[in-house]
C-alpha cells in the first residue's frame, strides 16, 4: 500500500540529504517513457548526429525512456552538481602559447565524484524508507555513461529546461550543472516540468565556431569540438581544424555565452571541480612533449585521462597548427615520426600551418 504522507516526507528529507551531499539541484518525475522524447532521439540518431557514437545507436531502445530500461521503476530523481567558472572560460581564445581545457575537464573526474554522491544517497534512501516502514525500495543510479537521457530527465523534473544549446540551464546555476539521476522503485509526487525560458535568444548559435547546431535545440555531434576532440578517434576533418583554434579538450563557447549564468553562484560549486592550477592555461609546448607515462601521471584523477595519450597530443598538433607561433615547430617536427598514423598525420599538418607563418 502506498504511504503517501511517508514517502512526502521521505522526498522533503531526500532534498536536504542530496545538499548535504554537494548536489545543488534535485527534482522528481515519473519513470515514464514519453513518445515525443524517445521519436527526437531515434531522428537524431536516423539523422547520423551521433557521428561514430556507435553506442548510443546500440541502446536507443533502452536509452528512449525509463520504463524501456526498467518497467518496475516509478520515479526519476534528477540532480544536478554545479561546476560554475570564476572566470570567463572564453578568456584565452586566441592565445598561441597556452591550450583551453573545458571547465568541466579542470577539476576531478565528475563521473567518480558524481558517483560517489548518488551511492551514498542511494544508499540513504533504501536506510530511511526501512526506517519508516516502507517496503525495500529498488534504485539504479546513472551518470552520463549508461543508456539514459539525463537532461531530457532533469528538464521533467524541473530542474532547468534544455536551452538552444541542448543542454539543461538553470535558473540558478546556468549552464553549470553536471548531471545524474536515479531511478527506483519509490512512488515519489512529481514536481512540475520546467518551461523554456530561452525566449528569443540565439546566443548559444551564434557562438558556435564550427555551426553545430543544424536547428535549436539540435546538435549535430560530427561537428561538435566536444566531439571532435573527446569522442573522435580518426585524424579531424580538415574541415574543422581551423574553426578549433586552441580548444584541446572540450568546448565551452555555447555554454558560456548563455545570459542564464550571470546567475551562477560559484560557492554553489562542488569543491572537488574547483580547477587544478596547471589544467586553467596550460603552455602548449608542455603538452605536446607529453609520452604515454607522462600522460597516465599528469591526468591522473582527470577525465582527460579517458581519451589517451595519442588522441590528446593529436589536439594539442591541431591547436600547434592554429598558433601562427613557430617555436613550436621543432616538436611538431618530431612528432612526424610519432608510431601513430593519427598523430603523425597531425604533426605533417601542423607543421605546414606553421611553415605558412611569416
Ligand atoms: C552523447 C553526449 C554528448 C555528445 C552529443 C551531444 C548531445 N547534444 O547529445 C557530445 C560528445 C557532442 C557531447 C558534448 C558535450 N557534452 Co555531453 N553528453 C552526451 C550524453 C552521454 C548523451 C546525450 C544524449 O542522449 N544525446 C542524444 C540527443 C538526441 O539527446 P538530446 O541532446 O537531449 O536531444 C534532445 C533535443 O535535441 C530535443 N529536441 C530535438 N528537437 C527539438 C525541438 C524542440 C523545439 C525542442 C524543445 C527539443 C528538441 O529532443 C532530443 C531528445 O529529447 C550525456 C549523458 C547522458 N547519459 O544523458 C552527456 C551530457 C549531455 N553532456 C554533458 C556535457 C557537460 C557536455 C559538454 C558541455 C562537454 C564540453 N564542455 O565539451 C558538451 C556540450 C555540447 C552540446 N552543445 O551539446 C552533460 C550536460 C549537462 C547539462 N547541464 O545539460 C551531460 C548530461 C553529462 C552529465 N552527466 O553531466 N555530449
Ligand atoms: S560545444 Fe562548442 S562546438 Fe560543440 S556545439 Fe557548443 S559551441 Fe559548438
Ligand atoms: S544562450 Fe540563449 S538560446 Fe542558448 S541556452 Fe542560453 S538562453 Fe537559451
Amino acid at each position: 500500500m502506498v504511504n503517501a504522507p511517508v514517502i512526502d516526507a521521505l522526498k522533503h528529507d531526500l532534498k536536504a540529504e542530496a545538499a548535504r551531499l554537494g548536489f545543488a539541484t534535485v527534482g522528481f518525475a515519473p519513470a515514464e517513457d514519453d513518445a515525443l522524447r524517445a521519436a527526437r532521439l531515434h531522428d537524431w540518431i536516423a539523422a547520423g548526429h551521433h557521428g561514430s557514437m556507435q553506442w548510443m545507436e546500440d541502446r536507443a531502445d533502452v536509452r528512449q525512456g525509463p520504463q524501456s530500461m526498467w518497467p518496475e521503476a516509478r520515479s526519476v530523481i534528477a540532480l544536478g552538481m554545479s561546476y560554475a567558472p570564476e572566470v570567463d572560460p572564453l578568456a584565452l581564445e586566441g592565445e598561441a602559447e597556452k591550450a583551453r581545457i573545458s571547465v568541466y575537464a579542470q577539476g576531478r573526474d565528475y563521473h567518480d565524484v558524481v558517483k560517489k554522491a548518488l551511492k551514498a544517497l542511494a544508499r540513504w534512501l533504501v536506510a530511511e524508507a526501512g526506517r519508516r516502514g516502507l517496503d525495500e525500495p529498488s534504485l539504479k543510479v546513472f551518470v552520463d555513461t549508461a543508456p539514459v537521457m539525463e537532461k531530457p530527465l532533469g528538464e521533467a523534473a524541473g530542474i532547468g529546461w534544455q536551452g538552444k544549446h541542448s543542454n539543461l540551464v538553470s535558473r540558478e546555476h546556468g549552464s553549470w550543472l553536471f548531471l545524474g539521476a536515479i531511478y527506483t522503485t519509490v512512488p515519489f509526487a512529481p514536481d512540475e516540468p520546467h518551461d523554456d525560458r530561452c525566449g528569443s535568444c540565439t546566443a548559444c548559435q551564434q557562438a558556435c565556431p564550427t555551426d553545430a547546431f543544424p536547428q535549436p535545440y539540435v546538435v549535430d555531434a560530427r561537428r561538435c569540438i566536444s566531439y571532435l576532440t573527446i569522442e573522435h578517434k580518426d585524424p579531424i576533418p580538415e574541415e574543422f581544424r581551423e574553426a578549433m583554434g586552441n580548444r584541446i579538450y572540450g568546448c565551452d563557447d555555447c555554454l558560456a555565452v548563455c545570459p542564464w549564468n550571470k546567475f551562477a553562484e560559484t560557492a554553489a560549486r562542488h569543491k572537488a571541480f574547483a580547477p587544478r592550477e596547471d589544467l586553467v592555461a596550460p603552455d602548449l609546448l608542455e603538452l605536446l612533449r607529453l609520452d604515454d607515462a607522462a600522460f597516465r601521471q599528469k591526468f591522473s584523477g582527470s577525465p582527460i585521462k579517458r581519451i589517451g595519450r595519442n588522441r590528446f597530443v593529436r589536439n594539442c598538433l591541431i591547436a600547434a597548427g592554429n598558433s601562427g607561433n613557430a617555436s613550436l615547430a621543432p616538436v611538431v617536427d618530431a612528432l612526424r615520426d610519432d608510431p601513430d598514423p593519427v598523430v603523425a598525420e597531425a604533426a605533417t599538418w601542423a607543421r605546414a600551418k606553421l611553415t605558412a607563418v611569416p
